[in-house]
């Protein structure tokens, strides 16, 4: 409950992993004694940068459905505690955007966050209602297909409601929705300029870009609540790089997303008569090598799930050493295709909930 009083237990187990694994922070009794009063008087305590940064990283590196934690320390963090209005929050969202795409050398990816306020108890807090600050708009038709990205119809909807026009096209931004305590929500569009975009192509397929797909370089989650020894920043987006997998097998595979397979099949020339004919996993195949194909030739980081898979176990090697346990849920970090030909597959996992850690709360706009 981001509005119930500050734990003190939890704050000081954070502290003291805090100061213990950051030797430059100096001796943690006089900061536990400060951060008690602090409760005691009003309820929560202000982070110093330090602890925010720290219990970021941390946060990360207990998400036990991210296969990508190998370069948790590596994490920039943007405290933007600061910002009140909507205009600033606005701003800040768009630098974020802009550093990690790295504008001054597009496509090199960096792993960002911005932690906005803290949800202090009992008084209202800044949040984002969009789930990714980067999302392309669902239109239902009056045939019941969908033109853009089926998973977002219903927040297309809530911003048609609020007022918002879209140009109708397949890859409409969607705008970001800020609501704050004085203001409400209010909408604000996203630039083309901030916004990174792969057309993918084929490397042997000719017909592959008359497919008109194409996505967003930059995976930036805004929609997860993140926890630091007590303390909740409802507002803390974050993003990393792309695995092809998420695009090329879940967003343009699944059937409730943009279900090519079909058409990648019929194209292909395949046999779809039987299941067993494979081809629903030949085009899986071949829409994957496609997504990593076209992200390299734009020169913008992704990486496939071989390659993460072996990054993953170099991170439990890592942690191992360093005696800490590494929490993970098989079924998320195991990729969605070929499983079984990446090293994470044959193994088990140390499952637990450890904090700092993120946390999905419910939509905003329901
Ligand atoms: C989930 C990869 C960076 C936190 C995931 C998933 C993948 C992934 C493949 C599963 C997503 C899905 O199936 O929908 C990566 C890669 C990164 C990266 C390749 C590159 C650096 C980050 C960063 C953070 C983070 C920077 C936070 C600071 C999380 C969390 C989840 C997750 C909290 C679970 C999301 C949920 O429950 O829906 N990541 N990640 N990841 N990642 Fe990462
Ligand atoms: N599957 C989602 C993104 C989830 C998080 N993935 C990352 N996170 N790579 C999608 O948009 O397809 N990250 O912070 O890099």
């Amino acid at each position: 409950d981001p509005d119930a009083p500050v734990d003190a237990i939890e704050a000081e187990e954070f502290l003291r992993l805090c100061y213990a694994e950051d030797k430059r922070l100096g001796p943690v009794e006089q900061r536990l004694s400060s951060v008690r009063a602090q409760i005691a008087a009003t309820g929560t305590y202000t982070q110093t940068f330090d602890e925010i940064a720290y219990g970021a990283k941390v946060a990360w590196r207990n998400a036990s459905r991210c296969i990508g934690r190998l370069y948790w320390r590596s994490l920039v963090v943007l405290d933007r505690r600061d910002a009140h209005t909507a205009e600033h929050i606005f701003a800040l969202l768009l630098r974020h955007l802009r550093q990690a795409g790295n504008m001054s050398n597009p496509g090199m990816l960096r792993p960002v966050i911005s932690i906005f306020q803290p949800a202090t108890p009992g008084r209202p807090y800044p949040r984002i209602w969009n789930e990714q600050l980067i999302r392309y708009a669902g239109y239902r038709r009056s045939d019941g297909s969908v033109l853009g990205d089926p998973r977002m119809v219903e927040f297309t909807e809530a911003m048609t409601a609020l007022g918002w026009r879209g140009e109708g096209t397949g890859h409409d931004l969607l705008p970001l929705a800020i609501e704050t305590p004085a203001e409400g929500v209010r909408l604000f569009g996203l630039p083309r300029a901030s916004v990174l975009e792969v057309h993918i192509s084929h490397p042997e397929l000719p017909w592959f870009e008359e497919l008109g797909l194409r996505w967003h370089a930059v995976p930036a989650i805004s929609n997860m609540r993140l926890s630091i020894g007590g303390v909740h920043y409802p507002m803390a987006p974050f993003n990393g790089w792309y695995m092809g997998t998420e695009i090329g097998a879940r967003t343009f595979g699944d059937t409730d997303r943009y279900d090519m397979l079909p058409e990648v099949a019929k194209r292909m020339g395949l046999d779809t008569s039987s299941d067993a004919t494979m081809w629903r996993d030949r085009a899986l195949i071949e829409l994957n090598r496609a997504v990593l194909h076209s992200f390299d030739l734009a020169g913008v980081k992704i990486s496939d799930h071989h390659t993460e898979s072996e990054r993953f176990l170099t991170h439990l090697r890592n942690e191992e050493r360093a005696g800490r346990p590494v929490p993970a849920d098989w079924s998320w970090i195991v990729p969605p295709i070929s499983g079984s030909a990446t090293p994470v597959f044959h193994r088990y996992y140390h499952e637990a909930d450890l904090r700092p850690a993120f946390y999905l709360d419910a939509d905003a706009h329901e």
